[in-house]
C-alpha cells in the first residue's frame, strides 16, 4: 500500500520543483537562525539567493559529524528552545555526543515518513507490530512507533531488551504480525527460539523490517528461513530524524527515498566530489522540512548509489542502494579500495561459511601485502589439511577475481578482535 500518495507517487518535475522551493526556505532559515551555517556560508562567499536548482546545491560546504558534536547541546537548533518538543541524541561512544531537537512539525513528518516506509512493507492497520528497537535517547524505538501508530496497527512497544525469551513470550500471546528489530536482534530471537524448541511456525509473523545496521542479502535469505517471514530494510540516521529516511516496497529492488522531506546527493568518499546519479560514493543528505534541526549537505559515512527511474510499486521516488559499508572503514590496498563488509560477504560467498576474519595489511619493499587472517573452527574442517587448502583456493581465488587483489590466507586457532572506540569490532589492522 501506498501511504501517502500525493507525495509518494507525485511527478518528477513537480517533486523538483517542490524540492528546489523547500530548499530555499531551509536555506533562509539556517542563516537566519544558525550561527554554523551563516558563518560557513559567508566564508564559502555563498549568496543563498541564487541557490536555485538542486544541481546548485553542489556549491553549499558540507557538515559533518565533528561540526555537530562542536554544536552540542543546542547551537545547531533551529528554533527557540521553548519549540523544542522532543530531544533524541546519538550515543556519543566517541567523543561528544549528538542533541537532536524536534519541533511538533518535526514530530508529524517523521510519524508520516515512517508510515510510509512501513506501508511500503506491506504493514497494515490489522497488524499487530512489535518493536523491538530501544526507546531512549536513541531514535529507532520512538520513531517508528509513532509511525506505526500512526498507520493504525496495534503497537507493542518491547523494546529491545536483554531477555529475549520474554520477548519471544510476548511474540507467541500477543500473536505479532511484525516485527521490528536490528539485523542482528533478529538472529537473536531465532537463535533463542530454537533453544525455546519453538517452530516458527507457531508464531504469526509474516513481515520484518529491520535495520540500524548493515545488513547482507545472505543474512536475509537466512532471517527470512529461521523467522518465516518476509525480510525489508529500513534506513535513517538519528541526526536525520532516525528511521524513515527510506525503506523498501514489494519490489526490494532499493529503498525508496522520501524525497519530499530529503534531498540525497552522492560524493567521492575521499575527494567528496559530487558524482553523478548512479555512482557509488558516499551519501550526502540535505533536510529540506526540518524546522528544529536542519542540516544542509550532511555527510553520513555511508556507502551507496542512487536509483532514478520508476519502479512497478507505482512510487516515483528515487531509490538507494542497500548500504552494505561505511566509507569511514574504507581501506586502500595498492590502490583499491577495501570494506570489511564487503570481504565478509566475498568470503561467505567463496566457501559458503560464515567465516570469522581480520584483514591485516603490511608493507614489504613499497608494496602493500594483504593477509587475510581467518579462525579455524576446528568443527569446520576436522584438522583437514585438504580442506583447508581447498579453502584457501576458493578465498585467494575469490579476492583475485573480484578486487584484483593477490592476497595471502592464514588460518589462526583464535582471532582476538579489538573493539574500536566505537564500539564496533576493529576487523581491519593496518601496519604501514
Ligand atoms: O540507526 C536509525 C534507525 C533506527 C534506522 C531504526 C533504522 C531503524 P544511527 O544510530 O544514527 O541511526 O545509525 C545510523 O546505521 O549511518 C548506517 O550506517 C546504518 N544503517 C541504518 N539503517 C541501515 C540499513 C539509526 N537499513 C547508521 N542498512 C547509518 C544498512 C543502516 N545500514
Amino acid at each position: 500500500m501506498i501511504y501517502n500518495a500525493k507525495s509518494e507517487t507525485m511527478p518528477r518535475e513537480e517533486l523538483l520543483q517542490l524540492q528546489i522551493e523547500r530548499l530555499q526556505s531551509t536555506l533562509n532559515r539556517v542563516y537566519r537562525n544558525v550561527a554554523f551555517y551563516r558563518e560557513s556560508f559567508d566564508a564559502a562567499k555563498i549568496d543563498i539567493g541564487r541557490i536555485r536548482s538542486v544541481d546548485d546545491m553542489k556549491r553549499l560546504p558540507f557538515t559533518t559529524k565533528e561540526d555537530l558534536r562542536k554544536s552540542y547541546p543546542y547551537n545547531m537548533f533551529a528554533v527557540p528552545l521553548r519549540d523544542i518538543v522532543r530531544i533524541h541524541s546519538t550515543a556519543g561512544r566517541t567523543g561528544r555526543p549528538i542533541a537532536i531537537g524536534y519541533t511538533m512539525n518535526d514530530i508529524h513528518h517523521w510519524s508520516d515518513i515512517v508510515a510510509r516506509v512501513l506501508a511500503g512493507a506491506g504493514v497494515t492497520d490489522h497488524d499487530f507490530a512489535q518493536i523491538a528497537f530501544d526507546y531512549n535517547m536513541f531514535t529507532g524505538g520512538f520513531g517508528l512507533h509513532y509511525g506505526a501508530e500512526k498507520l493504525g496497527s496495534s503497537v507493542i512497544p518491547s523494546s529491545q531488551t536483554g531477555n529475549v525469551r520474554q520477548q519471544i513470550h510476548i511474540m507467541k500471546d500477543y500473536k505479532t504480525t511484525v516485527l521490528l528489530s536490528t539485523p542482528s536482534y533478529a538472529f537473536r530471537i531465532a537463535r533463542n527460539l530454537r533453544e525455546m524448541g519453538i517452530h516458527p511456525d507457531e508464531l504469526n509473523l509474516k513481515t520484518g523490517l529491520f535495520g540500524a545496521e548493515p545488513w547482507s542479502e545472505a543474512k536475509r535469505a537466512r532471517i527470512e528461513e529461521e523467522l518465516h517471514l518476509r525480510a525489508f530494510s529500513i534506513y535513517g540516521v538519528n541526526e536525520m530524524m532516525g528511521p524513515g529516511v527510506s525503506g523498501e516496497c514489494a519490489h526490494r529492488n532499493g529503498l525508496h527515498i522520501n524525497e519530499d522531506h530529503f534531498i540525497v546527493e552522492i560524493v567521492d568518499p575521499v575527494t567528496a566530489e559530487p558524482l553523478p546519479r548512479g555512482a557509488e560514493g558516499e551519501l550526502v543528505i540535505t533536510t529540506i522540512t526540518r524546522e528544529g534541526f536542519p542540516l544542509i549537505r550532511y555527510r553520513t559515512g555511508d556507502l551507496s548509489s542512487i536509483m532514478d527511474g520508476p519502479c512497478p510499486c507505482g512510487r516515483t521516488t528515487a531509490r538507494m542502494e542497500r548500504v552494505a559499508a561505511r566509507a569511514d572503514d574504507m581501506v586502500v590496498v595498492n590502490g583499491i579500495n577495501i570494506f570489511p563488509s564487503r570481504m565478509g560477504e566475498l568470503l561467505g560467498g567463496a566457501t559458503g561459511l560464515e567465516l570469522l576474519f581480520r584483514i591485516v595489511i603490511d608493507e614489504e619493499r613499497g608494496e602493500d601485502v594483504l593477509t587475510i587472517e581467518v579462525e579455524v573452527q576446528p568443527a569446520m574442517f576436522d584438522a583437514d589439511i585438504k580442506k583447508l587448502k581447498s579453502l584457501e583456493h576458493a578465498i585467494t581465488t575469490a579476492i583475485e577475481h573480484e578486487l584484483g587483489l593477490v592476497a595471502r590466507l592464514a588460518f589462526v586457532e583464535k582471532l582476538a578482535i579489538e573493539t574500536g572506540a566505537d564500539g564496533r569490532a576493529k576487523l581491519v589492522v593496518d601496519r604501514r
